[in-house]
């Protein structure tokens, strides 16, 4: 009689070991997660440069890039309470827009990014709320 209950017992045991080493087994094999980050766009020179705005004037006149490139500006607004931009137009008439960055109150950084026009040639680039003080030449030069 005690015999065949530890026998039964035994059936009972592995009858859940198994499961217990199928869910094992499938948890270790499951598949690592995949790092999805963007590959980088098309070819495009990425530029990066710096710009800062102090007593309610950029520290430059004078940017150049390459036609097509991948900008990215990094604004450092340094006038505590005063709001600034970067943006670019075709014309100093500002008419025709080709980007403009969201108005930061100093002191602060903030990255902007766009394209520069691929066409090259001389455009214009200003801060929208001093347009008249704040301005200088987006030079755009060919390949
Ligand atoms: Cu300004």
């Amino acid at each position: 009689m005690k015999g065949y209950l530890g026998k039964y017992f035994l059936v009972l045991i592995s009858g859940l070991a198994i499961p217990l080493l199928i869910g094992c087994a499938s948890s270790s094999s499951s598949t690592p997660v995949q790092d999805s980050k963007a590959p980088p766009s098309s070819g495009a020179q990425a530029v990066t440069i710096s710009i800062s705005a102090k007593n309610i004037a950029f520290d430059t006149k004078n940017i150049t890039v390459p036609a097509g490139a991948d900008v990215t500006v990094i604004f450092d607004n340094q006038d505590s309470g005063i709001p600034h931009n970067f943006a670019v137009y075709t014309t100093p008439a500002a008419t025709s827009l080709i980007f403009r960055g969201d108005v930061v109150t100093g002191p602060k950084t903030i990255p902007y990014n766009f394209m520069a026009p691929t066409t090259p040639g001389t455009y214009f680039f200003r801060c929208d709320i001093h347009p008249t003080i704040m301005t200088g030449t987006f030079t755009v030069t060919g390949p």
